[in-house]
């Protein structure tokens, strides 16, 4: 069998890039703690992202999860939120003492349906938490509208976003804070890594304190924070990985076409929409599988794929509020929609180096599968 083709593989720069870039690390012996290429990385940023305010962390998690911390809701109140995503935007919300409501999706872009939000809404809820899926971008001026009509704070889970724009914006201008991840699976990554980009000066203070262990001062802790300070190696990998990016969005995009071109109107698979007004990253390449049309089942197709060396996984399966850890606490039939399309994605490898022959054959393997 020839290599396995896994869903993704980190881009990374030639080691000799990456040895130049740390090079200096053993002349300051500065490791961590906001050093030179934590700053340099994160003035980069702020100009690539074009956000007002961006903080950086040692993965997107902590980014979502000290950001509602610093938005100090009362324990117990509700934020709304999807659980078409990956385990992290819900587990933010609870380990902060809060309730998650889950609201359903809508089948086209995957995004929360905003359409579902306000009866959701009781005298708990402080925020909603809406999730950009697959670098899909929620219905932004929907979203603020009923969060400015009930006084609500709007968190994205923008881990899938980095470097998009909506309306020639940086994506993450949008709601009171934007949290992306820049872990190795990622369109940018610094191995391990984060970034929450926010409106409130203040509120970033909050941020920064909370990441460094509610320290203020020398002789003030007056916080009860974590530490989720990115560290110097990764903010290098980040700076080199930065260089590239350009270059290997236009190989993703190629990539990205060369699927289209091949599963474009074939009945029973739905592809990713393509958005008007958004400049995307071309993050995942998820497919549905509708067996009724197509003949075949999402896990028949995944088994295939398996058989021939090709590892697709199933983001997002299964839904949040169907995790073993809150087992009963949630109703995953209340979030119908969630749950067909759970039961029916399939997200198809693609990375820059993805070679186009490759796709062809991942793409023949799929259509091998249809029952006409
Ligand atoms: N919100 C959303 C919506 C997210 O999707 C995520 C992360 C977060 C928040 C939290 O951000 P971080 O705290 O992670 O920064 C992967 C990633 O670990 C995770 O970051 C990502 N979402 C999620 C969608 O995918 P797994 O459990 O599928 O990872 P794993 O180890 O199975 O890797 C998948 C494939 O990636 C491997 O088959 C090969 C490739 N790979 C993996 C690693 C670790 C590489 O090429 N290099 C690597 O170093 O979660």
């Amino acid at each position: 069998m020839d290599k396995q083709i896994l869903v993704t593989q980190s881009s990374m720069p030639s080691l000799e890039e990456y040895i130049e870039e740390i090079k200096g690390i053993w002349d300051s012996h500065w490791l961590t703690n906001m050093g030179p290429k934590h700053q340099q990385l994160m003035g980069l940023l702020k100009d690539y992202l074009a956000v007002p305010n961006i903080d950086m962390f040692t993965n997107g998690h902590m980014a979502i999860e000290l950001s509602i911390q610093a938005l100090k809701f009362p324990l117990g109140s509700e934020i709304i939120t999807t659980p078409f995503t990956f385990a992290s935007t819900t587990h933010a919300i609870v380990r902060n003492g809060l309730e998650p409501v889950f609201c359903d999706i809508n089948p086209v872009d995957f995004t929360i349906n905003v359409d579902k939000i306000e009866d959701l809404i009781t005298d708990r809820t402080v925020a909603i938490m809406p999730v950009h899926v697959y670098g899909n971008i929620c219905n932004i001026e929907k979203i603020q509208k009923i969060a400015n009509k009930y006084s609500l704070k709007v968190i994205y889970d923008a881990a899938h976003t980095f470097g998009i724009k909506y309306k020639g914006k940086g994506i993450g201008s949008y709601g009171d804070v934007s949290c992306f991840s820049f872990h190795a699976t990622k369109v940018f990554n610094s191995i391990e890594g984060g970034a929450a980009c926010f409106k409130d000066k203040e509120f970033g203070l909050e941020l920064y304190r909370l990441k460094n262990f509610g320290i203020r001062g020398p002789e003030v802790v007056d916080g009860v924070g974590a530490n989720a300070k990115m560290n110097e190696f990764c903010a290098a990998m980040g700076i080199c990985n930065l260089r590239h990016l350009e270059e290997e969005i236009e190989k993703r995009k190629i990539v990205v076409a060369r699927y289209r071109t091949y599963l474009y109107d074939i009945e029973g698979i739905q592809l990713n929409p393509i958005q008007e007004n958004v400049e995307t990253n071309y993050a995942y390449f998820p497919i549905i599988i509708d067996e009724k049309k197509f003949g075949a089942t999402r896990n028949e197709v995944f088994s295939v794929l398996a058989e021939n060396g090709i590892c697709a996984r199933k983001y997002f399966s299964p839904l949040t509020n169907f995790f073993d850890c809150f087992h009963g606490k949630y109703a995953p039939d209340k979030t119908p929609v969630a749950l067909h399309i759970s039961k029916r994605v399939l997200t198809l490898p693609l990375y820059a180096d993805l070679e186009l022959e490759n796709v062809d054959r991942i793409c023949e393997i799929i259509l091998s599968c249809k029952v006409e």
